[in-house]
């Protein structure tokens, strides 16, 4: 058959722009280029929007990425609307330019849904979650309102704005004292920034810790510290998500005592978990019903806490998790049994299905 126009977006106005430029190095390097013509949209650190020529070979470096001139030339990129209607192929004369995207953006400009819209509206296919999915999954605090609705447990929290905390400070330590004691972990709502979090030990490191937070924005979480293991899940689908197998995350001082194979700076990555059957399958149930209640599609990374108690606490959900090779989520689907290339395109696939499925959305009430 042809060759599907596979559009790979990438760089952005962010502080996570390099890890952007090595995951697209490595998806483009994992494609079949037998099956896909590959073409780059590169976002500049400044906002700017360009289009490189097709890639047909292997890329060796991730400068090789940093486009400098736009291709073809004619073609002013986003934002203008001149751009817009060739991204889609709703051009009179016809073809597409992309008949699917890859977007592959953290932070605030990318992966909190603005981006999924930007496509929505262009009417172009693309991998992964939807605005919604991506927008909730992105703030922590409507994430955990809508995991409570769920019924899903999770490690006690408090939230609130750069208003409160310059208006009823003390009250507010208080409650935290009260609620949480120590230590907790003070994270700006915002999940894109993993700056700005830290963990606090005494009343005097929270006020710090929230300070610094509240730097990184206008919201703010505290949550409970808890006692237990790490344990992060793979999900891939839309309509029937299927789980992969379970990681665990331990830190340097314990990875000695494991025959750990992925080790990341001060953690190593235990693929599989060493869990009991029921809490595996306790562990996939709920995994698929965070992503059921977050309306996900393609994929997601579930992150768990595993108590002393031996309860499965739900920490976050992950729409755009790290996604190199040596990430979580493409290992723990290797172990699983579908390699990193495998892995993109069935995600590619995902995407193209579920724009399929919306396509056929009836939208008005003629016949
Ligand atoms: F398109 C997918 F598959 F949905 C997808 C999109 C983005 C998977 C993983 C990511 N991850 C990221 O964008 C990143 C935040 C790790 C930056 Cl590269």
């Amino acid at each position: 058959g042809k060759k599907v126009k596979l559009g790979i977006l990438y760089g952005g106005k962010s502080a996570e722009h390099n890890v952007s430029l090595q995951t697209a190095m490595s998806v483009m390097n994992a494609v079949d280029h037998e099956r896909f013509t590959i073409k780059p949209i590169y976002i500049t650190d400044q906002g700017k929007w360009l289009q490189g020529k097709e890639i047909t070979g292997k890329i060796e470096n991730t400068s090789d990425l940093k486009i400098k001139n736009s291709f073809p030339e004619t073609h002013s990129m986003i934002p203008g609307p001149s751009f817009l209607p060739s991204i889609s192929g709703n051009e009179a004369d016809g073809e597409a330019d992309f008949d699917v995207i890859f977007p592959l953006l953290h932070g605030p400009n990318g992966e909190d849904g603005t981006v999924q819209g930007l496509l929505e509206l262009l009417n172009v296919p693309y991998v992964g979650n939807g605005v919604l999915a991506s927008a909730v999954g992105m703030d922590k605090v409507m994430m955990k309102t809508a995991f409570a609705q769920a019924g899903l447990k999770q490690p006690a929290y408090i939230h609130f704005k750069r208003k409160d905390w310059k208006n009823s400070r003390e009250q507010l330590i208080k409650q935290i004292e009260q609620k949480l004691g120590f230590p907790c972990f003070v994270k700006p709502a915002n999940l894109g920034s993993s700056v700005g979090i830290s963990k606090s030990t005494d009343s005097e490191d929270l006020e710090k810790a929230i300070n610094e937070a509240l730097q990184f924005d206008r919201k703010v979480i505290v949550e409970e510290g808890i006692d237990g293991r790490e344990i992060e899940i793979g999900i891939l689908g839309n309509h029937f998500p299927k789980c992969s197998v379970a990681g665990e995350i331990v830190s340097k001082d314990e990875f000695y005592d494991y025959n750990a194979k992925y080790i990341d700076g001060n953690t190593a990555l235990i693929i599989p978990a060493n869990l009991n059957e029921a809490t595996y399958k306790e562990l996939q149930n709920l995994a698929i019903t965070a992503f059921k209640t977050l309306d996900g599609t393609g994929l997601a990374r579930a992150d768990f806490f595993l108590t002393t108690e031996g309860e499965l606490l739900i920490n976050e959900v992950n729409t755009m998790p790290g996604f190199t090779p040596y990430s979580m989520f493409p290992l723990l689907w290797k172990e699983t049994g579908i390699s990193y290339s495998q892995l993109i395109e069935k995600l590619i696939e995902l995407g193209m299905e579920d724009f399929q499925e919306k396509q056929s959305i009836k939208y008005t009430l003629d016949d």
